[in-house]
């Protein structure tokens, strides 16, 4: 398959390019930066939202980077759930990061670590930690139930809920250890280690 990825590793992309790391997928990687994609036009004939990440596979285009690392687990047969009911609480893992905490989260982490110091607003940082800390206590009781999301081992659900929220690593750990030993072991994989170098 000839799988190109569009999207700089310092945007969601990454969680596009851990997820081909895991798999050992070869790949064309095109770090386009998130400050200019949305007006790069030759960007926009192949993705028209001009967001990243995006991939095509073989001509097929995607954006969306959990939908796209639901496909690439699905089409590898890799860290895809056995059986149907865990192949939807994959999706159902999926379908909660990206609307239970993705949010609250990216507020609290530009406010607290990604936009340059001068641009940070503690009390924006402050009301997205209040919000986050309810969505973050239930992963931490599924957690405390099971050492991953769904099943026996590493999936796209665990990957998917752990790209997206990887810097909660550094957020009130001691009263969340099952979270935080679990991001801990998500993150020390070397296919996420090899992500985060790339362009
Ligand atoms: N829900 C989408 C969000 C995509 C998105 O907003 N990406 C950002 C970079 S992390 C972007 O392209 N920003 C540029 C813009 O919106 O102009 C996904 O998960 O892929």
């Amino acid at each position: 398959m000839s799988l190109t990825i569009f999207g700089t590793s310092r945007s969601r992309a990454l969680r596009v390019l851990w997820m081909a790391s895991e798999l050992g997928l070869a790949f064309e990687h095109h770090p386009l930066d998130w400050r200019d994609c949305r007006q790069n036009a030759q960007y926009r004939l192949i993705n028209p939202a001009g967001t990243i990440p995006s991939i095509s596979d073989d001509g097929f285009v995607l954006a969306e980077s959990l939908a796209i690392n639901l496909y690439l687990a699905q089409k590898a047969g890799m860290l895809w759930p056995e059986g149907m009911k865990d192949q939807a609480l994959a999706s159902q893992w999926t379908l909660w990061v990206a609307t239970a905490i993705e949010s609250a989260y990216t507020q609290w982490a530009s406010h607290t670590y990604w936009l340059p110091e001068a641009a940070r607003d503690a009390s924006l940082a402050a009301s997205a930690a209040a919000e986050m800390r309810d969505p973050l206590d239930h992963l931490e009781s599924a957690l405390a139930r099971s050492e991953w999301l769904v099943g026996a081992a590493f999936s796209v659900a665990d990957l998917n809920v752990a790209s997206v929220i990887s810097t909660v690593r550094r957020f009130e750990r001691e009263k969340r250890p099952h979270l935080m030993n679990w991001l801990d072991r998500c993150c020390a994989r070397p296919a996420f280690q090899h992500a985060v170098k790339l362009p």
